[in-house]
């Protein structure tokens, strides 16, 4: 029989969807529309096997919505700015865009490869102009509403890649792509005011029942909501300074005050300005970096000052200020007070300066005796020690009645604290988009004009500069606005800012004159599915719910909220790890093994290699499979099949050679099934026999699979498709009812075709039916399939099974059992001694 040639048919329905534009999508008024969005992916050069797992797993959905009859958008584009980009530029002498533009032609090609049912018509790339010039002008208009502001800030700087990077891109102290350790500089920035929605951020987590809990819990605590009481303390020592305020979240512990700690960066530091104690410890603070990660690591280091707090509800008890290296100055009011016995990071601090420790809440069980030692008690209890609030339950009772006390002293008031900072944009990079803004000679901010818009980067110039390149084109630099000689803005967006509404873009990627139109955004938004890796929980599913927050605000036409009805987040895809005796990574191309456990070098059999922790993918533990290799090797719909088969889309999968040869081996063996199949209605008489069985099979089928696509359990309909060939290939021979055979399989077909759809496409043309056609309906008469099979034994031994409904008793079993041939050959007339009825299963009946 024919081999199934993937190579000659995948190319050809390849070349068939592109010429007829077979995915474009409109909009179209009335019908149900289905928005699918994967991740869009970086152009690094080559696509990678994460990016076969998220387009495998969007795509199955596209074309099952489809099929259902939804008008589905599926679009697909580049997030094509950034700093690899300019780094792979620099090194090898060439200009980013060409470098991304080539990457982009690749990809593209590869991923079509893919047979991806994507709208190619509306492909964008967030580095072209035509792209960029829509997000000045947003920039433009979140300025004009005061969205975005410029301000000096002390930020993370990444000395090797010299650039700023946000807090999340700073990983245990160190730059998330450089890995260099992160320093604090001082720097004018532009911010996104994305703390202004905090609440709407917060709040609009309840309205995404089809978001992942984790996802939402991360958003939750990165947004960070804290309800506590602001106090202004009363100072002592400085004829300037009356006051320091502070924001705490536990009032109730102010008993155990010894101590108020301010940020190296407050206020108060202008009178220190010239003492060079404080200025070294500054100093040596300073090499902590600004994120709270590296701080809580940090040891807690202080400057005492000559100052002292006064206790609002004490005023007797006045205790040192200091300056301490773990106070934030961007959070709360840059100021603690300091209740060492109920806060570990304040009793490291007291211990190490020898302040007071007195304890004020004990937990339930305690009696007056129970005192801190050397870890603080941060659990619920009971306060004491503490005059007007002891016995209250603590933290519940006792936050609030404390500051009912501090508002009625007029000492202290009520406030809500979110963790969420806003978002600096800025990056001293070439390879971002412009900020649409210059300086004039006072070094004022002037906008550009948008009919001067898009603001475009220059192009072919020397990268091998230091620090942004930008900063060198005089030419470009300077620009005359209204008359005023200006010079422009350098700083470039983070390109998490490009990836924060590209969704509203694929809307409309052709329109020329404004980033979208809004019936069309009305029509699919909001993205009824995103799908992407769960690295991105935080960041820029935040980011892009911000955009759309900032877009709405002050503006009646538009009314989304939120980009991402559903998400779904993958996991990522793992393979062994090799190293050879030497602790070199070895790529999987240069091992081999017989039995599966020993390893050994391809180049040399001798040499044994040590095999490794599964781990996911990456380029420097070479454990990477090149998804073209495999496409080449075994077909795109082999690889579709393995990259759902062996685990649940959202957890992590194992790559296996072995795996993947068995989904080529059974795409053969589909089609070899396939062509009996065909023979069989071709060739076979219709006879009008019964066929229930195979209706009934096919029909549960058609259930489980649409059940299992609704809830993403693709990895079962790998299972089913598994049982549909044992089925089939078993029964076909006994079937006669060639009529009912082909409107069967014919549906089998279709089911298929999410998952292979160049396989089921061949096999639907083979059979002369519609390419295009709806979803299979499962026949309800079919589903109720409460039908059994009863084991019969007689002394112990099986000699007969009964077909029969459930919850059947035992008396009627006992009857049919009775009726059995096997029965009424040898046993007819017995008397049955004893029956054993195990309920829908087994019958065993004992006879002398
Ligand atoms: C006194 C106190 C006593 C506190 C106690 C805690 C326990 P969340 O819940 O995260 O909002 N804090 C306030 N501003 C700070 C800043 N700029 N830098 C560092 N820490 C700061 O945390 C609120 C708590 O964080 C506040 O409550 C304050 O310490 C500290 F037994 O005040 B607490």
């Amino acid at each position: 029989m024919e081999r199934y040639n993937f190579k000659v048919i995948e190319k050809k329905w390849q070349k068939y969807w592109d010429d007829n534009n077979f995915f474009q999508s409109k909009v179209i008024k009335d019908k149900k529309k289905f928005y699918c969005l994967e991740m869009f992916p970086y152009p690094s050069g080559n696509i990678h096997m994460g990016h076969v797992r998220n387009y495998t797993i969007g795509d199955v959905l596209a074309r099952f919505k489809a099929m259902q009859g939804f008008n589905v958008l599926h679009p697909m584009g580049w997030d094509s700015f950034g700093m690899p980009a300019e780094n792979a530029a620099r090194l090898n002498n060439l200009d980013p865009k060409s470098w991304t533009e080539k990457n982009i032609s690749t990809m593209k090609k590869q991923l079509k490869r893919l047979g991806l049912s994507i709208d190619w018509d509306r492909e964008i790339s967030t580095c072209s102009e035509e792209y960029y010039k829509h997000q000045q002008k947003f920039f433009l208009e979140l300025y004009d509403k005061g969205l975005v502001y410029r301000k000096e800030n002390y930020v993370n700087w990444d000395p090797v890649d010299e650039t700023v990077l946000a807090n999340e891109q700073v990983i245990d102290g160190k730059g998330w792509r450089s890995g260099a350790l992160v320093e604090r500089k001082k720097l004018n920035q532009w911010f996104f005011n994305i703390s202004k929605f905090s609440q709407n951020l917060l709040d609009g987590l309840d309205k995404l029942p089809s978001w992942p809990n984790k996802v939402k819990t991360m958003q939750k605590n990165w947004i960070g909501k804290s309800f506590g009481c602001e106090i202004p303390f009363k100072i002592i020592g400085n004829s300037e300074v009356d006051e320091i305020k502070c924001f705490t979240t536990r009032p109730d512990t102010l008993y155990g005050f010894s101590f108020l700690a301010v940020s190296i960066d407050h206020p108060l530091s202008k009178f220190y300005e010239k003492n060079n104690d404080f200025l070294k410890f500054k100093k040596e603070s300073s090499k902590t970096g600004t994120t709270e990660e590296a701080i809580a690591q940090a040891e807690k280091i202080g400057f005492k000052t000559e100052l002292f707090a006064v206790n609002p509800l004490n005023e007797k008890n006045k205790v040192p200020v200091y300056f301490a290296n773990f106070v934030l100055m961007d959070y709360g009011f840059g100021a603690v007070f300091g209740c060492p016995a109920h806060d570990q990071r304040d009793l490291d601090f007291a211990l190490k300066y020898n302040l007071e420790v007195k304890t004020v809440v004990k937990p339930q069980n305690e009696d007056n005796n129970f005192k801190v030692n050397n870890e603080a008690y941060t659990g619920p209890g009971i306060i004491f020690n503490s005059n007007e609030l002891d016995g209250l339950n603590a933290p519940e009772e006792s936050v609030i009645k404390t500051i009912e006390i501090l508002e009625n002293k007029k000492k202290g008031k009520k406030k809500i604290n979110f963790r969420l900072k806003d978002w600096g944009i800025s990056r001293q990079r070439y390879w971002g988009c412009p900020i649409p803004i210059a300086y004039d000679e006072n070094n004022s901010i002037v906008k550009i004009p948008t009919n001067e818009l898009p603001v475009k980067l220059p192009e072919n110039i020397n990268l091998n500069t230091n620090g942004n390149p930008l900063e060198h084109q005089e030419e470009w630099l300077n620009i005359t606005i209204s008359g005023k000689k200006c010079r422009r803005e350098t700083d470039t967006l983070d390109t998490f800012v490009d990836s924060s509404w590209y969704f509203l873009r694929f809307c409309s990627s052709n329109k020329s004159d404004y980033a979208f139109d809004i019936d069309e955004v009305n029509y699919w938004m909001p993205v009824d599915q995103y799908i992407g890796g769960i690295e991105h929980a935080i960041l820029h599913l935040l980011y892009s719910r911000f955009f759309m927050q900032a877009i709405a605000s002050e503006n009646e036409n538009f009314n989304h909220t939120e980009p991402f009805d559903g998400l779904f987040t993958q996991g990522m895809v793992c393979h062994e790890t090799y190293k050879d005796l030497e602790n070199n990574w070895l790529s999987p191309d240069e091992v081999i093994s017989e039995d599966g456990k020993k390893f050994f070098k391809k180049n040399n059999l001798e040499e044994k290699v040590i095999v490794g922790p599964i781990e996911s993918m990456s380029k420097s533990k070479r454990n990477t499979i090149e998804p073209t290799k495999m496409i080449d090797q075994f077909g795109a719909d082999a690889v579709r099949l393995f990259i759902l088969s062996d685990s649940p889309p959202e957890k992590d999968v194992q790559w296996s050679e072995q795996g993947m040869i068995a989904s080529y081996k059974f795409v053969q063996k589909l089609w070899i099934l396939h062509q009996r199949i065909k023979e069989k209605i071709t060739t076979s008489k219709n006879l009008d026999e019964d066929s229930e069985k195979n209706s009934e099979f096919t029909n549960q089928l058609i259930e489980k699979i649409t059940q299992n696509l609704e809830k993403f359990n693709y990895n079962v309909i790998v299972a089913n498709l598994h049982e549909m060939y044992n089925f089939m290939n078993k029964s076909i021979d006994t079937l006669h009812n060639t009529n009912k055979l082909r409107e069967n399989y014919s549906k089998i077909l279709y089911l298929l075709s999410p998952i292979l759809p160049h396989f089921s496409s061949e096999c639907i043309e083979d059979l002369g039916l519609k390419n295009q056609a709806d979803w299979p309906k499962a026949d309800p008469k079919y589903l109720k399939n409460d039908n059994i099979e009863i084991v019969i034994q007689i002394n112990g031994k099986k000699r007969a099974t009964i077909n029969t409904s459930k919850n059947i008793t035992e008396s009627q079993i006992i009857l049919m059992a009775q009726k059995t041939s096997y029965f009424e050959k040898n046993f007819k007339n017995k008397k049955i001694e004893k029956s054993i009825y195990i309920k829908d299963r087994l019958l065993n009946l004992i006879i002398k």
